[in-house]
C-alpha cells in the first residue's frame, strides 16, 4: 500500500459513512445535511463546531446556488481543507540547535513520535539528538535510547527520578557543543488537569529559554484521535501551560475520529505537523490538508 492508501486506509470508517450517505445522489435536501452532521459527529468534529460549519456551509449553497448532493459535497470538504490550512509553516532549522518540546498527556504516543520524526530527520541528513526528559515513567529513557540507537541519532538521559528540567538543560548544552541539528525532548506524559505536573513543563520551557533564548523552537503536542473530543481539553490546559505551535495526531489507522484535526485546527489556530497512522518508524506523515480531507470524506462521484 502506498503511504496515501494508507491514510485513507486508517479513516476509512469515516469516509464509509459519508460515501453512503452521498452516493444516494439528487437535490440537497434536510436529510442530507442531517446525514452529513451525524457523520461529522462520528468523525469527532464537536457539535458546537459542526453548527458552526453548517451554518456556513448552507449559507455558501445558497449564495453560489447549489442544488445537487455532489457539488454541496464538493463544497462542504474545499470548507473543511480550507480550515486545516493554518499558514504558519515549520522552520528551516536555521538556528543550531532547533529545539522540539514534544508534550502531552499519557500513552498518546509522545516517544514513538519522537523516534519517527528522527528517522525522518536522519533520513534528509540532520544530525539529530534525542534528550530523555521523561525520568518519571520506569524504562522511559530505555525506550528512548532503543529509538536513538535506530535512527543513529545522539542520545543524552541522567536516570530514572532525576530533574527533568536539569536533564533539559544538559541536553541543551550537548547539543550545542556537538554542533547538533535538531534536539528533540521527550516529556514524561502527565494529565493536563494535574496543577504540578504542568507546573514541571513551565520549569523546564523556562530552563531551555533561559539557556538558549531562541528556543524551543517548536512545541509539539501530541494528541491520539481515538480520545475523540477530550482532546481539545486537553490543547486547551498545554496551550495555556506552555503555549503550543504545533500538533500531532497519532492513532490516525484506527479510528473513524479523524474530525479533531479541524476542530482543533480551527479552535486553537495552531497547525498540524504530522499525523501518526501505525508503530512503524514509517508510519509518521505531514500534514496535508486537502489530501486528509479527501481521505476523511471520500472522493467518489454521485450524481
Ligand atoms: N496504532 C498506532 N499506535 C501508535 C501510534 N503512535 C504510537 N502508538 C503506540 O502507542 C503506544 C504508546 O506510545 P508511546 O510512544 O510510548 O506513548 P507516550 O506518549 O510516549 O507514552 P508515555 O511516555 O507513557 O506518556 C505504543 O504502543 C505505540 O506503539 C500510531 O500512530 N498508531
Ligand atoms: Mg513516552
Amino acid at each position: 500500500m502506498g503511504l496515501f492508501d494508507r491514510l485513507k486506509a486508517g479513516l476509512s470508517k469515516t469516509r464509509s459513512q459519508i460515501t453512503n450517505i452521498v452516493r444516494i445522489g439528487g437535490a440537497v435536501d434536510d436529510e442530507f445535511f442531517e446525514m452529513l452532521e451525524e457523520a461529522l459527529i462520528a468523525a469527532d468534529l464537536g457539535v458546537d463546531l459542526i453548527d458552526r460549519i453548517f451554518d456556513d456551509f448552507r449559507a455558501e449553497i445558497k449564495r453560489k446556488g447549489i442544488k445537487n448532493k455532489n457539488d454541496a459535497y464538493t463544497l462542504l470538504k474545499e470548507m473543511l481543507a480550507e480550515d486545516l490550512t493554518v499558514t504558519k509553516t515549520m522552520g528551516e532549522f536555521p538556528p543550531k540547535p532547533w529545539v522540539i518540546l514534544v508534550v502531552g498527556i499519557n500513552g498518546v504516543g509522545k516517544t514513538t513520535t519522537i523516534g519517527k520524526l528522527a528517522h525522518e530527520l536522519r533520513q534528509t541528513g540532520k544530525r539529530v539528538m534525542l534528550g530523555a526528559a521523561d525520568t518519571f515513567r520506569a524504562g522511559a529513557i530505555e525506550q528512548l535510547k532503543i529509538w536513538a540507537d535506530r535512527t543513529g541519532s545522539d542520545f543524552v538521559a541522567q536516570h530514572e527520578g532525576a530533574d527533568a528540567a536539569s536533564v533539559a538543560f544538559d541536553s541543551v548544552e550537548a547539543a550545542k557543543k556537538r554542533g547538533v541539528d535538531v534536539l528533540i525532548l521527550d516529556t514524561a506524559g502527565r494529565l493536563h488537569v494535574k496543577a504540578n505536573l504542568m507546573n514541571e513543563l513551565e520549569k523546564i520551557l523556562r530552563v531551555i529559554k533561559r539557556n538558549t533564548p531562541h528556543a524551543p523552537n517548536e512545541i509539539l503536542l501530541v494528541v491520539d484521535a481515538t480520545t475523540g473530543q477530550n482532546a481539545m481539553k486537553q490543547a486547551e490546559a498545554f496551550n495555556e501551560t506552555v503555549g503550543l505551535t504545533g500538533l500531532v495526531i497519532t492513532k490516525l489507522d484506527g479510528t473513524a475520529k479523524g474530525g479533531i484535526a479541524i476542530a482543533m485546527t480551527r479552535r486553537f489556530n495552531i497547525p498540524v505537523r504530522k499525523i501518526g497512522i501505525g508503530e512503524g518508524i514509517d508510519d509518521l506523515q505531514d500534514f496535508d490538508p486537502q489530501a486528509y480531507v479527501e481521505a476523511m470524506l471520500g472522493d467518489i462521484s454521485c450524481q
